[in-house]
């Protein structure tokens, strides 16, 4: 009898849950929407969007956290594409998942797509569905239990929280049966109703207690027509350099495509010459994502730049371990297997460029070496796992191969992040010193140039005026110029003023780099426009840094003009 109690109250409970269900929605605008193999059809057609956010996990957790008990952390091996997801354990609650702030991302009133790909976590099968002890959640909502009391424990479910009226509402947008062993899309079009406050999203659960995998988020919305009466940025800087820009998969098609093929004429793939992507597992070589990227570059007649052979980052684990699992020493032995895997990983690229492209192979340049200067070591190497094995060979051993590999036409560069400080700056240039005195084939420097309105461009004239000197080829990789002037500072929204203040700190940079006429043979930002910066994303989630040209909705902002007409600045 005490055992029948409580089943027949849930039993009830769960009787007058169906009957909620089916009288209406649990909220505003929200019933269960169609799964994932019925995509919301009012979702804007993929040709005209544009990205308002996407997490890939590669780089971190991109600002997701853990809701209830549950906690996320990235899990390399158990991706959906590139080498990294999100893991989300230690869920006690069905309604314990992955979480993330929208403030800031959707623009209330103006329908978006969301898009997550799920599934559960390998060995997490077995799990028990949180069903039968339903009562009510953090969420005062019960209606995922009376799902999971209909028997589909293991279902996956997308829904936004937000405030509206002083009230917490609960949007459930869409749920999917999921399992170990397939991704699964959680996909649906949704409308933020204007006046809510608050906005998250989170990936929950209908009964299931599993561990979860998710990758691959994107949120997107139309996109505004590309500007077409203003002039392009590789004609107005035409007198300068080529100007690039970091690409990934989203902004290949559509209203992206259109602004990158109107503005630039060359581009890195952000991504996916990486080692991870390239070769996840040694000797599985995985090009289909670099494939698309050259494809594209080669039907639009741009020059890519490759990024990036080694590197201490997106390097699989393998390179570094011996095949019992053991971490690679400095051992002859060792050397020498490692030595061999770089030799093989920097051939196997190069021949599938030739053997893709042939002649029309758009890599003319390489990121060969990335990131491997700190000046606060002796010799101004990075102790990374490359130098503990090889020692500070190893950087002249990746410019050797490289060049054995891509041949003599193709510009190899050390390239890394901070050349515009004193100290990182007289360390790159003494390490490019010692390399050019040994014969090392390199050709220039990179000098990613993620900065910030704090940083004085005086400070990057200095270092274009350095390396000058040095004689050697100078590319500007990945220009950024963060509005928040730290890493620290939190914005919470996007101050017109410090938009304008970046259009005047493009234009000095611009100035800059003219002083020293043929010092800087290309330059690159690290995106396309705004949404699709990393800095949204790193080290936590920034809605509101807006460190390109191109804003949201693809316009040129004054940033652009800082660059293009300065006339126009107000
Ligand atoms: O923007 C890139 C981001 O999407 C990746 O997750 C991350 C790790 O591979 O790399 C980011 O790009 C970096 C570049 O490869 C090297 N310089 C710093 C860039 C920003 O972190």
């Amino acid at each position: 009898m005490r055992r029948l109690i409580p089943a027949l109250i849930l039993a009830a409970g769960a009787l007058v849950l169906v009957v909620v269900l089916l009288a209406g929605p649990l909220s505003p605008s929200q019933e269960p929407e169609p799964t994932a193999a019925a995509p919301a059809s009012t979702a804007a057609a993929p040709e005209r969007v544009s990205t308002v956010l996407s997490s890939e996990f590669e780089d971190g957790t991109d600002g997701w956290e853990g809701l209830g008990t549950a906690e996320v952390t990235t899990r390399e091996g158990d991706a959906r594409s590139g080498a990294s997801s999100l893991l989300v354990s230690g869920r006690t609650e069905a309604w314990n998942g992955a979480l993330l702030d929208l403030q800031g991302v959707v623009t209330p009133g103006t329908e978006h797509t969301l898009s997550v790909w799920v599934r559960l976590a390998p060995g997490a099968a077995g799990t028990e569905p949180a069903a039968a002890d339903a009562g009510g959640d953090e969420t005062g909502d019960t209606g995922d239990r009376a799902v999971a009391a209909g028997g589909e424990a293991d279902e996956l479910q997308l829904t936004v929280r937000r405030d509206a009226d002083g009230e917490r509402v609960y949007d459930h947008l869409v749920h999917t049966p999921v399992g170990t062993d397939a991704w699964v899309e959680l996909r649906t079009a949704y409308t933020l109703p204007e006046g809510s406050q608050h906005p998250e999203l989170y990936v929950e659960s209908t009964g299931t207690l599993a561990d979860l995998l998710v990758d691959d988020v994107t949120v997107t919305k139309e996109a505004p027509p590309v500007q077409t009466d203003i002039p392009a940025l590789r004609d107005a800087l035409a007198a300068d350099f080529p100007v690039g820009t970091a690409v990934g998969r989203q902004d290949l098609e559509g209203a992206p495509a259109e602004l990158l093929t109107r503005h630039f004429s060359t581009i890195t793939p952000e991504n996916a010459l990486k080692p991870t992507s390239l070769q996840p597992h040694e000797g599985e070589f995985t090009f289909e994502q670099a494939d698309q990227v050259l494809d594209f570059a080669v039907e639009h007649g741009l020059a890519v730049h490759g990024h990036t052979l080694v590197w201490h980052r997106s390097t699989p684990d393998w390179f570094f371990r011996a095949a019992d699992g053991r971490e690679l020493g400095p051992s002859a032995e060792d050397q020498a297997l490692l030595l061999a895997r770089l030799e093989a990983h920097v051939r196997a690229v190069a021949d599938h460029l030739q053997e893709r492209y042939g002649d029309a192979n758009p890599v003319r340049t390489w990121d060969v070496v990335n990131e491997a200067i700190d000046p606060e070591e002796d010799d101004g190497l990075r102790r990374n796992q490359w130098y503990a094995v090889l020692g500070p060979e190893y950087v002249a051993h990746a410019f050797r191969i490289a060049r054995e590999a891509f041949g003599p036409d193709t510009v190899l560069y050390l390239n890394d992040y901070g050349t515009e400080g004193a100290a990182k700056r007289r360390a790159a240039a003494d390490v490019v010193r010692r390399l050019l005195d040994e014969g090392v084939p390199v050709d220039g420097v990179g000098h990613q140039m993620h900065v910030n309105l704090g940083v004085p461009v005086s400070r990057i004239e200095d270092t274009i005026a350095t390396f000058a000197d040095l004689g050697v080829r100078q590319a500007v990789t990945e220009l950024d110029v963060a509005i928040a002037e730290s890493p620290d500072e939190a914005l919470d929204h996007t101050p017109r003023e410090r938009l304008d203040e970046q259009g005047l700190y493009y234009q000095d940079l611009l100035a800059a780099f003219r002083r020293h006429p043929g010092a800087v043979s290309s330059l690159s930002v690290w995106g396309l426009y705004d949404a699709r910066s990393w800095l949204r994303a790193w080290p936590t989630e920034r809605p509101y840094e807006a460190p390109l040209l191109f804003d949201g909705d693809l316009q040129a902002k004054p940033a652009y003009w800082g660059l293009v007409d300065p006339a126009r600045l107000d």
